[in-house]
């Protein structure tokens, strides 16, 4: 098993909702460890950028306006395939199809305000660590 490091956003409406703790629990029981975390308001540059890859999607403005509505917690989480676990742990993307017992089946309102953003791949995992974090800020524990 490989040893992977992936980005998780608690986004907008999970910060909100106070369940930022909630959430690091199952990052915890799930063996994932988090080595490196910020609160961040995100600037519209700032969400742009991160989505870049989806600006010509016809959700992209209103990705970018509710990932700027208000601050979101960044992590990035290592362990065994963490990238996959942590997509496992957060269930399909629209809340009314994630599986019982997921992250946005239990917190997620909306295909907008669906309470994580996990990396997809471990390619796009190590783009987006290095978006938010310098390297002095992932630890290794
Ligand atoms: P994320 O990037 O946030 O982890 O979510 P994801 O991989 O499950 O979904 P992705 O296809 O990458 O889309 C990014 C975010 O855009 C919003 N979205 N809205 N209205 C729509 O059809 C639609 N499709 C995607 C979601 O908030 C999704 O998380
Ligand atoms: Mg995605």
């Amino acid at each position: 098993m490989a040893i992977e490091k992936t980005i998780s956003i608690i986004k907008p409406d999970a910060v909100a909702k106070n369940v930022i703790g909630e959430i690091y629990s199952r990052f915890e029981k799930a063996g994932l460890k988090i080595v490196a975390a910020k609160m961040k308001q995100l600037s519209q540059a700032d969400a742009e950028g991160f989505y870049a890859v989806h600006k010509e999607r016809p959700f992209f403005n209103d990705l970018v306006s509710f990932m700027t509505s208000g601050p979101v917690m960044i992590q990035v989480l290592e362990g065994e395939n963490a990238v996959l676990a942590n997509r496992e742990l957060m269930g399909a993307t629209n809340p009314k199809e994630a599986a019982a017992g997921t992250i946005r089946a239990d917190f997620a309102e909306s295909i907008d305000a669906n309470a994580v953003h996990g990396s997809d791949s471990l390619e796009n995992a190590a783009i987006e660590i290095a978006y938010f974090f310098s390297a002095e800020e992932v630890v290794s524990r």
